[in-house]
């Protein structure tokens, strides 16, 4: 009810007024009301037809690079009009508030959080609009003897002249190991926090998932912000059943 709802923000606000250092994992529900959709509620497009787990993936792209390419050019294309909404905006300037206490852990690949002017964001799952080689090159004697990227050959997908090589979007598919030093920071956090903030995530993605169970063994309090049941309800102090973008503010005003 929204009475249970609003004592569990005043709880959750007494944790955050003497916490230290707190982390927040974000997942896709953080921009569901930017407009953008969720990976796992999404209704229309390919990942209503396709898993994320058979459509994010290497094999995915080698096997249909037009058609794949095209789905991340389609949302290239949907996230210029997009703006980062209330929860983004309630982080952000928390953060200014409070310098060096909040770190913003995210999967999205939207750079919202960024936009709104979120300081030293761990992006776990890359950026949709970094473009990167889909292999190592097979003419250079060694890496930094590759082409930059930006040479190719615009194409669904671009190509390099040289060696046919592909552009691929620099995000981190199944499979792939995320940003090494983007991950150790993360950790990092979770460890050294006195609330994990876990929003808008369904929790079922490793290894980003594992970082609340990371801060709860940690001693640290999780609180899960999201509509609806997650996978990580299990770890969760409190849970706070409501929109990101309206629980944000009131939790970090
Ligand atoms: C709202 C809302 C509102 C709605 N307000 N909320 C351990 C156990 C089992 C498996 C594994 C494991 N460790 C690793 C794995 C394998 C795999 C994995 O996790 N598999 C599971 C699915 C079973 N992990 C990996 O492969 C990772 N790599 C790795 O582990 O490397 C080491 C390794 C190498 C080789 C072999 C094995 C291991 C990589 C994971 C990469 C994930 N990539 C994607 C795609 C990115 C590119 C792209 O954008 O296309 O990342 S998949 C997709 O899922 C995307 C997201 O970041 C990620 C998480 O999704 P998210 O954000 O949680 O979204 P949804 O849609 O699931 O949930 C939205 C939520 O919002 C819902 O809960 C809604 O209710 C809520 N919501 N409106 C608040 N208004």
């Amino acid at each position: 009810s929204t009475d249970a709802l609003a004592s569990s923000i005043a709880q959750v606000r007494t944790w955050l007024h003497s916490a230290q250092r707190i982390a927040m994992l974000t997942g896709a529900g953080v921009s569901a009301e930017s407009g953008v959709p969720t990976f796992r509620d999404a209704q229309s497009g390919l990942w209503a037809h396709f898993r994320p787990e058979e459509l994010a993936t290497e094999d995915a792209f080698r096997d249909h690079p037009e058609r794949v390419w095209d789905w991340y050019a389609g949302r290239r294309e949907a996230l210029k009009a997009v703006r980062p909404n209330a929860g983004h905006v309630a982080v952000a300037e928390f953060q200014a508030r409070h310098p060096d206490r909040l770190t913003v852990i995210t999967q999205n690949v939207d750079g919202l959080h960024q936009a709104a002017g979120s300081p030293g964001v761990l992006a776990l799952h890359g950026n949709l609009f970094d473009d990167a080689w889909l292999d190592s090159c097979a003419l250079a004697r060694r890496p930094a003897d590759a082409c930059p990227v930006t040479l190719a050959v615009p194409g669904r997908p671009p190509h390099c002249a040289q060696c046919g090589n592909l552009v691929r979007p620099a995000v981190v598919w199944f499979g792939e190991n995320l940003p090494a030093e983007a991950l150790a920071a993360a950790e990092a956090a979770a460890e050294a926090c006195d609330v994990m903030l876990v929003v808008g995530t369904s929790g079922e993605v490793w290894p980003a998932a594992g970082l609340a169970v990371t801060a709860r063994r940690a001693g640290a309090k999780v609180v899960v912000v999201n509509p609806d049941a997650t996978a990580l309800d299990a770890e969760a102090h409190a849970l706070l059943r409501g929109p990101s973008a309206s629980v944000l503010p009131q939790l970090l005003d």
